[in-house]
């Protein structure tokens, strides 16, 4: 599996599609998965909802998309991928089906049968669609322009079907890198309200340069984006975020957690792709956007251990009893005037295995060091390394959860950085404590054991 696609809340449950390939573990031959949820944290499969059809413009692939409620038609828009053409297409559902299972592709499709003249565009896909204060439908399409690189287009409708071009929505500056590069396209724009303010997110994606998830904050005058701020949504394994509101007001964001490890091991494992947890979008006063987990993942703690004003001078400690591989962890810590603190996780008995997660104040830097999370030599070793610069005295307040191989760890309402990590060994699931290079303290260090969420199914 890859992309998030489709969020939505239909009759109050939260359903999530997914770009997926049912018939191997490698991306290839695109369709719709699909799950359902009632409080975002257990999960149902359902049937694949789009297929490609053989001799229509999806025939090779039923890419990234958007759900909307048209009226109480529950209508899917999504790419068609037919050969070079990537364009976008329409299915309907039942509204009176609460699985959402039933989708019929339009007749007419592509409904945009081609990306707009006038324009020299290298690449086109991935529409996103919202109703604007106006009733009318606006979509948001990614581009890649020759030359240039990043860009999101703007369209608007009536009636989902007929659309017309409004212009570029935003294009990236090719001068800058960082935070907001324009790489060779952006791949999954979406436009939201935030706040006072509209959020634009991108996937930034260049053939050899990588892939991240961006975003930048600014107004929205009904046909331009202009950018106030911006920022790197995850520089760690997280890409093409998608969002939606829910019925609580919330703005809540999926992303695919991508694979760290080499085509042959992923055909080993026989699978690839994770979806992340559903974090909580916030806009902070500084005009940047907070991240939070899902306060309904609580539910999932299990057994607990608490740790209290520990003080951590130049050393690192185990915490007895409290390892695992499915672990929520919350930290805080004041980082007094260590060179580095944070944990140590996934860590074997003789420590031939353990991923470090380390904050060094003076560089408000928060690494993910896998350089020794795996024995296997088929996974990627390079740290991940997200800016999270705290005021003086603030305390660095840390969630972190594990998940076998997907660790996402929350410098709270900051910022979050994903990782993949393979460990071999089945004694790698210690838990340590440290500081390096001076004093801290742990004030509070909180571990559980997260609960199982499949387990009605296996029954
Ligand atoms: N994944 C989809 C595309 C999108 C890309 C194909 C982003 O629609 O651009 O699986 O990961």
């Amino acid at each position: 599996m890859n992309d998030p696609n489709g969020l939505i809340q239909w009759r109050g449950r939260y359903h999530l599609f997914y770009q997926h390939h049912p018939y191997g573990p490698l991306w290839a031959n695109m369709h719709w998965g699909h799950a359902v949820s009632d409080d975002l944290v257990h999960w149902r499969h359902l049937p694949l909802a789009l297929a490609p059809t053989p001799g229509s413009p999806d025939q090779d692939g039923c890419f990234s998309g958007c759900v909307v409620d048209h009226d109480g038609v529950p209508t899917l828009v999504y790419t068609g991928v037919r050969g070079r053409d990537q364009l976008v297409c329409l299915a309907t559902g039942d509204g009176d089906d609460a699985d959402l299972v039933t989708w019929r592709k339009h007749p007419g499709n592509p409904v945009i049968p081609a990306p707009p003249a006038g324009l020299e565009l290298a690449q086109y896909r991935d529409p996103n669609v919202w109703r604007g204060e106006d009733g009318a439908w606006y979509l948001v399409h990614g581009a890649g322009i020759a030359g240039v690189g990043g860009a999101a287009l703007l369209y608007r409708s009536r009636d989902l079907v007929q659309w017309e071009y409004l212009g570029p929505l935003h294009v990236g500056d090719a001068r800058r890198r960082e935070p907001v590069w324009t790489g060779s396209m952006w791949e999954c724009p979406q436009l939201f309200p935030l706040g006072d303010r509209h959020v634009l997110l991108v996937s930034v994606w260049h053939e050899r340069q990588g892939h991240y998830a961006a975003y930048m904050v600014g107004t929205f005058d009904g046909r331009r984006f202009t950018p106030q701020t911006e920022g790197i949504l995850d520089a760690g394994s997280l890409y093409a975020p998608q969002t939606m509101r829910d019925d609580r007001g919330r703005r809540l964001l999926w992303g695919w957690l991508r694979e760290g490890r080499s085509r042959e091991a992923m055909q080993e494992a026989g699978w690839s792709g994770v979806m992340s947890l559903p974090w909580v979008l916030t806009l902070r006063s500084d005009g940047t956007l907070g991240v939070s987990p899902a306060p309904e993942l609580e539910t999932l703690r299990g057994e607990h251990s608490r740790l209290a004003d520990l003080a951590l001078a130049d050393d690192e400690r185990e915490l007895a009893g409290t390892g695992g591989d499915c672990l929520e962890i919350e930290a805080e810590f004041e980082p007094g005037d260590a060179r580095e603190l944070g944990l140590v996780v996934r860590r074997s008995s003789g420590g031939e295995e353990e991923t470090r997660i380390v904050y060094e104040p003076a560089a408000g830097r928060l690494t993910v060091d896998r350089g020794r999370s795996s024995d296997d030599p088929r996974v990627e070793r390079a740290p991940q390394v997200a800016r999270v610069p705290l005021a003086d005295d603030e305390p660095l307040r840390l969630r972190v959860f594990l998940d076998r191989s997907a660790v996402e760890v929350f410098a709270i309402e900051r910022g979050a950085l994903t990782t993949r990590i393979y460990p071999t060994r089945p004694d790698s699931v210690g838990l340590r404590v440290f500081a390096r290079g001076g004093r801290a303290r742990a004030r509070t260090l909180d571990v559980w054991r997260m609960r199982e969420i499949w387990q009605e199914d296996r029954g």
